[in-house]
Order: structure tokens, then sequence, then C-alpha cells
């Protein structure tokens, strides 16, 4: 009660100001993930956020890292320095009157997402929301309208990926390592070694779903490895395949027409709102996207076409955790499905979509999360673990995680290090293959 003190006079509430904003670039090693667009650098880069308000209460967030977002970050202290962390609302106008019209950055037709101001807002939103909780003394699920599940179930994520295991030690093997440590060094190159990652992962996360990343080997191949995960894990396993947009229309619906009664949904198997809902009026099998409808903008025109029965949420994409519930009421009016998107991330970003997924009652698809793949964390305590594919809602106030100084400190220098300024796939893979080129339509 005493931080928060109404003014008489102006009839505002004066409470906390942000005083303080941290941008903390990170390197985070990954392994040599294979996908339509090349292959994972060694490190990944995120960059963590923490305000600090004039009481000395600090709030973290965490998006994916590069030069550019990280410059907005820096302009954006302009409009963040001062501010009151309640006003949301205020916060988000200013940033997009401010730096709207600077805005340069696309959804683009790679399977991430470089639009600047959507990921800074992300950032500041989830840190504001840690800020609140722990003034509230309530956990951020509460400030997102309260729980709706106890834990939030995950799915495997499979990968094609060559052999190695990223960091120091690019494409080597660690020797050492063993249990998933060292399974996640392994190639995967075919539908055998695929099936034999989705046990060692599957063993060591007790995950009870899975989605293999496709649109890496000719369609035929890939599909042969769902048919092997189906025969291998049954029926009560549900799969999801995404080929991120590579396929033609044509052969989307031959392809598609394979899986019909084997996975759970299809996810971009080619790309663009029209391509995806002539696929869809093709199949008797659900589709789902999180590369031709990205914003509340090109919804209107998703539910008119119908290119998709169900959007992949993502915080960092949609503009923070409040409008991913949002989205939520949204695809409920409209009878789509909601699910989750991940990119290689740390444990900050894992309990954000821990507390969002919670929060939303009609999330009901196990999450993708890139976590298994990941090794280092710079959240107190490590790295976080599942229990039987799920993780328990926190209920500490705020996020319910705190940074682990040291840790931080080892992978900014990593960053300074890695002289990796962005995420650039294919230019990882011309290292190995000169040759190779991205190709938005593929097969
Ligand atoms: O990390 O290689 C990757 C994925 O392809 C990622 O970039 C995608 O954004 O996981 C993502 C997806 O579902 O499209
Ligand atoms: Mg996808």
């Amino acid at each position: 009660m005493n931080r928060v003190m109404v003014n008489m006079r102006s009839k505002e509430i004066k409470g906390p100001r942000i005083n303080e904003m941290r941008i903390i670039p990170l390197a985070v090693t990954d392994p040599p993930l294979l996908n339509s667009v090349g292959v994972h650098a060694p490190y990944a880069l995120r960059t963590v956020i923490e305000l600090i308000t004039d009481d000395n209460i600090s709030g973290i967030s965490e998006i994916p890292g590069n030069t550019e977002i990280n410059t907005m970050l820096e302009k954006s202290r302009e409009v963040i320095l001062g501010a009151d962390p309640f006003q949301l609302n205020r916060i988000r106008k200013d940033l997009f009157d401010r730096y709207g019209a600077i805005e340069t950055g696309n959804r683009g037709e790679k399977p991430w997402d470089d639009r600047k101001l959507v990921h800074v807002y992300s950032a500041v939103e989830v840190a504001c929301l840690d800020i609140q909780g722990k003034i509230c003394g309530r956990p951020v699920v509460d400030l997102l309208g309260g729980i709706c599940r106890e834990s939030v179930p995950f799915s495997a994520y499979l990968f094609y990926k060559f052999e190695g295991a990223g960091g120091p030690l690019g494409y080597d093997i660690d020797p050492d390592a063993s249990g998933w440590d060292a399974a996640r060094q392994v190639a995967a190159r075919n539908p055998e070694e695929i099936v034999a990652q989705a046990r060692a992962m599957m063993k060591e996360f007790g995950f009870q779903s899975i989605k293999l990343k496709g649109g890496v080997y000719p369609p035929q191949e890939e599909v042969k490895a769902i048919i092997l995960l189906r025969e291998t894990f049954g029926p009560d396993v549900p799969l999801r395949f995404d080929p991120n947009g590579v396929w033609t229309v044509e052969t989307a619906i031959k392809y598609g027409k394979q899986l019909e009664n084997i996975l759970e949904y299809l996810e971009d198997p080619t790309r663009g709102q029209e391509g995806m809902a002539k696929v869809g009026r093709a199949l008797n099998l659900p589709l789902a996207t999180n590369m031709c409808t990205t914003s509340f903008e090109e919804i209107p025109e998703g539910v008119r076409l119908w290119s998709e029965d169900i959007i992949l949420s993502d915080h960092h994409f949609w503009g923070g955790l409040r409008e991913s519930v949002s989205l939520g009421k949204v695809c409920q009016a409209f009878g789509k499905g909601l699910s989750m998107h991940s990119n290689s991330h740390l444990g900050i970003s894992l309990m954000a979509m821990v507390h969002m997924a919670a929060a939303i009652p009609n999330l009901t698809y196990d999450l993708d999360t890139h976590y298994p793949w990941q090794s280092d964390e710079v959240i107190a305590g490590g790295r976080i673990k599942f229990d039987k594919g799920q993780l328990a809602v926190p209920r500490e106030p705020g996020l319910g995680v705190t940074l682990d100084h040291d840790m931080i400190k080892k992978l900014h220098n990593d960053y300074i290090n890695c002289k990796i300024t962005h995420r650039d796939d294919t230019a990882e893979m011309k290292k190995i293959d000169p040759d190779w080129e991205f190709q938005a339509v593929r097969w």
C-alpha cells in the first residue's frame, strides 16, 4: 500500500516508476538443427531485459536477439524509463507512435519473425508483468485472468540434424556427455535416426506427443519418418509435422493425403493464406500455422479464406502475454484451435509460456518448445525439469524465476566472442555446402 498513493490534486495514481533498463545480449549453445532455411549456428542469440523500479523491484524477460532488435530496445529507453509498469497500454501506444514509422522488419519468408517493435513490446510487457506480480504478491498467471490448468504439457520437438553439440564445440562431439546430453549430439538424417531421437527425448523429458520439423529432405522421405514414428509410438501419441511452407499446393495435397489419419495437425505445409486454404479444402486433416496468419491484422483474411484450423501463438511474435490471451479469445470466437510455437530459448521464456498457457482455457494442444535442445541456462537453480512432459505453473509472485548473474555474464561473454549478430541459417549451411540455396518453395 505504501507504494501506491493517490495524488488528490491530479487524480493520478503515483505508482512505481521504471528507472533502469538493462539490455543483455546472450549467445546460447545450439546444436546443428536443420530446417528449410539451412542449419542452426553453434549459438542462438537471445536478449535478456531487466527493468528495475525506483523502489528496486526487478522484472525480467527474454526475446530472440539480433543487433537490430537490440538497437530498437536501446532506443525504447526513451519511452520505458520513467514509465509506470502498470500502464502497459500507454507504453505500447508510446512505443508504436514513436517508432512505428521506422519499423523496417517484416514477418518475411523464413520461419521466424524479423519485426522489431512487436519483440520490443513483448520484452517490456513480460518484464512489467513480472514487476506487477511482485508488487501484488501474485504469479503472472493471476494477472492474465487466473489459472485454468495447474500444469502445462509440452511436446517432443524433433529435428533432422547434423552431428554435434553446438557452442564452442561447433559441430564436434563432446565425448564426455551421457544420457540426453549425448543423444542430442547424434545426427538424425533418416527415419530410423529420427525415431531414436524421439525415444531419447521422450525418455528424458516424458513428453506424450511429438512434433517433427520438416522441409529438409524430399517429402517422401519425411513422410516415411512420420509413418515410422506412428508405427513405433502408436496412435495414442499425437504427431505433428511442419515443413515450414516449402511445399507447393500440389505437393502438400499429395503428401497431406498420406498423413490424413496419422497427424494431429499438419503445420504450414505450403506458403501463404491462399495456398493454405486450397490445401485445407482438399484434405481431411487440420492445418496449423505460425507462418501465414501471424498477426491480428491477418486474422480477418485467415477467417475469410479459412487458411488454417489452428493458430500457433507465441508471445514474442504476438506482442506479449496479454495479446496472446486475446488471441485465444479470437480463436475461440471463430472456431479455430490454439497451440504454441517456439524458437530456441531459455528458462525465462519457458516460464512466460507456462503462465500464458495456464491462463488460456482453449490452449488445448501440447506446447512446442526448443528447450531440450539448449544446455545453457541463466535462471537461478539452473535448467528447469519436466515431469512427465509437463511443467507446474509457478505460484511465486511474478514469473517465479530470477537471474543467475554469473551465467548471464558467461553467456554475454559468449555473445561478444562468437561474433554472430543475427540468425542466418542459410549462411551457416553455406559454410558446409557453398552451393546450398534457400528456396521459399522447394518441392
Ligand atoms: O528453429 O529451425 C527452427 C524452426 O524452424 C523455427 O525457426 C520455427 O520458427 O519452430 C519454428 C516453427 O514451428 O516454424
Ligand atoms: Mg511452424
